[in-house]
């Protein structure tokens, strides 16, 4: 599972990184402080299922926490990307070629309004910003437009020797940006080019069609600095310009702090949650003091988190549509005793089976039955898995 951040520079990506992941990474006010992208882990919040046992567990990725499970995924930042980005303005789209791999995006925008295009500061705020968000798409249309036309010939090729339908040639192209053939060919249909020779194509049915494509992949949009003055009404502003989108408030800055806090002992805070606890007083210096009362009065109250941990959940579960299973035995336990330490994201409609090949190829080749744990009942092969499952396999010897 990868999910991969983009957006004009200084909007706040590397924050945003750096608050989901607590790596070491730059974080400027200037345009361009991200060169080369960076890849890290992240962790999407799930109730955890041991204490149902009266157990707590022991994971063996991600971490657990006051009743919940927090699952490795992982995070790409990379350089912002300004309008005419396909043009080679800024540092071009080229790098956008590092989020292929990405299962859903998230588009971050400055709801401070305190930046131009090129990620520059300004002194009076742009109310409109959503403006951020629609240069970005057009930017990831062209971008998709330009992986096309890099192989057209390839493609215009293959479709000449008849070997392959436009759909597969198309497809394979593609198949580096996770879209699936079958998307490709309901594009096709939803762009009247299906019928259409590939050779006979125009520059404005590339476009079209590249357009199609981008919207298959799942985006979340961040309204990063949430926490500025009047950030909350270009937020609500831009939520009704987009009913369609997920807009969601962030405050990297105020998540990365509180983790930090957390990190130090100072505070008790689970990442996601609507408030903090502080666990000491006396340990906190004022200008501490002063940051945690600026974060719960412009951040927690009013938005009811810092939306970052919301950021991954909603792309992970709402989006994507995964879901998150435990493989379980009766006992609970692997043979060292660690208590339930294995949780997988699975893709929507994944069956028991898929559930039995992802655990081990072997598993899934001696698969006899599933049963689910909670109720000791037997699942066949193509059950579909449920959120937070817990699912035995059991195989041939
Ligand atoms: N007030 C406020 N400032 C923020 C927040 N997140 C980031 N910033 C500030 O915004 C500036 C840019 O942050 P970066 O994380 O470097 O932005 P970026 O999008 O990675 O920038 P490039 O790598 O240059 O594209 C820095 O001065 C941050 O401290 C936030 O939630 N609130
Ligand atoms: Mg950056």
């Amino acid at each position: 599972m990868k999910l991969g951040l983009v957006g004009k520079p200084s909007v706040g990506k590397s924050s945003l990184f750096k608050a989901m992941t607590l790596a070491e990474v730059d974080i400027a006010d200037y345009p361009f402080t991200t060169i080369d992208p960076n890849v890290g882990v992240g962790y999407v919040k799930v109730k955890e299922v041991a204490l149902e046992f009266g157990k707590e567990p022991n994971p063996r990725h991600g971490y657990y926490l006051k009743g919940y499970r927090f699952v490795p995924v992982e995070i790409i930042d990379v350089a912002g990307l300004v309008p005419g980005a396909h043009e080679g303005k800024g540092l071009g789209n080229k790098f956008l070629d590092d989020l292929r791999q990405a299962d859903a995006l998230i588009v971050v925008v400055d709801a401070s309004g305190k930046t131009n295009e090129k990620g520059e500061a300004v002194n009076s705020a742009n109310e409109d910003i959503s403006k951020d968000f629609e240069f970005l798409l057009h930017e990831l249309d062209m971008w998709i437009k330009g992986i096309l036309e890099r192989n057209w010939q390839k493609i215009a090729r293959l479709e000449m020797q008849k070997v392959k339908s436009s759909e597969e040639v198309i497809a394979d192209v593609l198949s580096g940006l996770k879209i699936k053939e079958e998307d490709v060919k309901k594009a096709l249909l939803d762009t009247g080019l299906y019928e259409k020779q590939l050779v006979q194509w125009s520059d404005d049915d590339l476009m079209r069609f590249s357009k199609h494509i981008r919207k298959l992949k799942p985006i979340v949009v961040a309204a990063n600095k949430a926490d500025t003055p009047g950030a909350k009404e270009r937020i609500e502003a831009m939520k009704k310009k987009y009913p369609d989108y997920t807009i969601i408030p962030t405050s990297a800055q105020a998540e990365l702090a509180l983790k930090l806090a957390a990190k130090q002992g100072l505070i008790e805070y689970v990442p996601g949650d609507s408030d903090f606890k502080v666990l000491d007083e006396s340990k906190l210096t004022e200008k501490q003091k002063n940051a945690l009362e600026y974060i719960k009065k412009n951040v927690l109250d009013v938005y009811g988190s810092t939306g970052v941990q919301q950021l991954i959940d909603t792309a992970v579960f709402d989006l994507l549509g995964y879901v998150a299973v435990f493989p379980g035995g009766s006992k609970l336990e692997d043979k060292d005793g660690n208590v339930l330490p294995d949780c997988f994201l699975m893709p929507p409609g994944s069956t028991a089976l898929d559930f039995a090949y992802r655990l081990h190829k072997d598993i899934g080749d001696k698969f006899v039955k599933a049963i689910d744990v909670r109720t000791k009942k037997v699942l066949g092969k193509d059950y579909v898995l449920k959120h937070l499952d817990i699912i035995e396999i059991m195989h041939q010897a």
